[in-house]
């Protein structure tokens, strides 16, 4: 099987910032907290498009980072969330945390969405503290940071066009000239012996694969030759090349060349026979290829496209991708291999915090108090103090003490510090 990979890093927005304000009418003395919450953050989120073949697009843009949320206003007035940010892929791709290697969806039908990274709540703003205790806050968390991982990306690649030919016809040449595929080409008859898939690209949306296969001879529906065994990778394309020698080398005739190809497809399968195609008329440099192209098209033009190539030269080879491009816009697409289950997104949840020693320092990890320590303003006394309630409910104090904090002892979270006091 046959993988597009692409690697990427994806980041949901952060939350809006909470916001502090107070109360401040005629006739309103005293005036309460009146501070909004941020808005959410907009989450990374891919979604199936059929239209798209591959995974190239993504060399062009490598980061994918979602907006935050507005931050609170005054008189209460909360932050707007902000939009996702819609990735497309194509289906059949498969989503994996690069740091894990866990499986974070698989897109396979279009519209299907698979959210990588979310986005941050909103810090609340100060008249959510407001309480029994404290009636005028004058704190607000800030708001909380993106989801962020780099994933990796992996399609299988399911080839569009299939190249179909004698032996030396040039198939192998033409997919070495339109793709980054680099099969072997030697001027001896099954040079291929296992198919080759290329990725033609012609800027963004704009790309489709290809299927290099083994020649075909005359028996190969039955086993003759090689081609048999490959048919079948040619069987879901939607498109076929024949690839034809024009030059007629060793007495070969490209039109019998073309019948008998025709009759092995239709004898090995009759909906392939009835593929859309084109024929590369190929080897037009060489002496000679010009009356027989004549000839061809006297046959066959008025029930075939012909495109007169040479795929050593080059020459017509663009004509015949933009065709290509063309034709699989008019034609529906075939179903894509389906991964059996389709896991629900999973997001990591690591364990509460770890506490390590790092230069006399307690260094203290974890999303969840990281998080805290991100939410909170630490120029604000209130929203310090507010933390470190926080930290003493989620058990770090026992926790420092279990791992021999001493009075006076630093310690260390995100961009936080403090003195251990027991
Ligand atoms: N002059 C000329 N030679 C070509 C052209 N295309 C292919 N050739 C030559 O034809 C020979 C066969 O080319 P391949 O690309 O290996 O042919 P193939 O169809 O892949 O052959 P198999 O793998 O054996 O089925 C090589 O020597 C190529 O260099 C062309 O457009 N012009
Ligand atoms: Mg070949």
């Amino acid at each position: 099987m046959f993988y597009d990979r692409a690697k990427i890093y994806v980041r949901g927005g952060d939350g809006g910032n909470g916001c502090v304000a107070f109360r401040r009418e005629k006739y309103v003395p005293e005036g309460g907290p009146w501070g909004g919450d941020g808005g959410r953050g907009g989450a990374v989120i891919f979604r199936g498009d059929e239209g798209l073949r591959t995974l190239v697009d993504f060399r062009y843009r490598r980061h994918y980072k979602a907006d935050r949320g507005q931050h609170g206003r005054g008189k209460n007035m909360h932050g707007r969330a902000a939009e996702n940010l819609v990735v497309r892929v194509p289906p059949g791709t498969i989503i994996r945390d690069e740091e894990t290697g866990r499986l974070l969806g698989d897109i396979t039908a279009d519209g299907q969405e698979v959210t990588a990274a979310i986005g941050g709540r909103g810090g609340r703003g100060n008249s959510r503290f407001a309480g029994a205790n404290n009636k005028a806050p004058a704190m607000a968390e800030k708001g909380e940071p993106g989801e962020e991982r780099r994933v990796v990306l992996d399609l299988k690649l399911l080839a569009d066009v299939g190249l179909v030919g004698y032996p030396n016809a040039g198939k192998s040449t033409l997919i070495a000239r339109v793709s980054a595929a680099r099969p072997k080409i030697a001027d001896y008859p099954f040079t291929t012996l296992a198919p080759n898939l290329g990725v033609v690209s012609r800027g963004e949306g704009r790309s489709f694969v290809v299927a290099d296969i083994p020649g075909l001879i005359e028996g190969a529906h039955s086993g003759a030759g090689l081609g048999h065994n490959f048919l079948r990778h040619v069987e879901r394309t939607r498109v076929l090349v024949h690839v034809l020698d024009m030059a007629g080398i060793e007495g070969r005739d490209p039109l019998a060349d073309f019948r008998v190809i025709c009759r092995e497809l239709a004898l090995y399968n009759e909906t392939l026979a009835g593929r859309p195609q084109l024929i590369a008329a190929n080897k037009m440099d060489l002496t000679g290829s010009e009356e027989n192209l004549a000839g061809l098209r006297a046959e066959l033009g008025d029930t075939h496209e012909i495109v007169p190539i040479s795929a050593a030269t080059g020459q017509g080879v663009d004509k015949l991708v933009d065709r290509l491009l063309a034709l699989l816009q008019e034609i529906p697409e075939s179903q894509v291999a389906l991964e059996e289950d389709v896991p629900e997104v999973v997001h990591l949840v690591g364990p509460r915090f770890a506490i390590r020693r790092e230069d006399g320092e307690l260094v203290v990890t974890g999303r969840e108090i990281e998080k805290h320590v991100a939410m909170t303003d630490l120029g604000n006394n209130e929203a310090v103090e507010r933390l470190q309630r926080i930290m003493q409910l989620m058990g770090l104090e026992q926790a420092l003490r279990d791992n021999g904090a001493r009075n006076g002892d630093m310690v260390r979270i995100g961009d936080f510090t403090f003195d251990f006091v027991d």
